[in-house]
């Protein structure tokens, strides 16, 4: 009788280890996911500030007298300028990137990348106005792979001076 009780405490010994055993794990997995997770972020951050920084250093628009300005509907390359295909100029105005989307592959994973460029007034430069041309656009640029929570967004307001 004495043996069974014994054989029976082990048995609950091993049971309990068991459970600790699988909720270490848990936990590891869970942390594993987390800094993955934080690294597609940070690849995330970085494709979508190359790409701001990119266009910040171009021209506010194609024309520079403001009354020509490109209509807040028709911001967007020219038809012939391309930011890949060499055969066409490449973009030389902030707004060139309105509608620019590509797949980006990084260490294994595709990285969607897509960008809006939009008028914005000087009293709300977080909303797009399609009321007339305006001296500010905002440039927004969305990143995001399958496997993230939650896409990235950048965004940076180009003023004309
Ligand atoms: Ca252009
Ligand atoms: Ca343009």
């Amino acid at each position: 009788m004495q043996g069974m009780s014994q054989v029976i405490q082990v048995m609950g010994a091993m049971v309990i280890f068991s459970l600790i055993l699988m909720n270490m794990n848990r936990f590891m997995v869970l942390n594993d996911l987390a800094l993955i997770q934080n690294e597609y972020d940070q690849v995330a951050m970085a494709v979508g500030q190359s790409l701001i920084n990119e266009g910040r250093v171009l021209n506010f628009d194609e024309d520079d007298d403001p009354a020509q300005f490109t209509g807040p509907y028709s911001l967007g390359p020219g038809w012939d300028e391309s930011r890949t295909d060499p055969s066409k100029d490449p973009y030389d105005d902030f707004d060139d990137f309105n509608g620019y989307n590509v797949t980006k592959n990084i260490n294994g994973v595709d990285y969607q990348v897509d960008v809006e460029v939009c008028y914005v007034q000087q009293s709300d430069l977080d909303q797009c106005y399609y009321g007339s041309t305006t001296f500010h656009k905002l440039m927004t640029v969305t990143v995001n792979n399958t496997y993230m929570d939650t896409p990235i967004q950048l965004q940076t307001v180009k003023s004309y001076y």
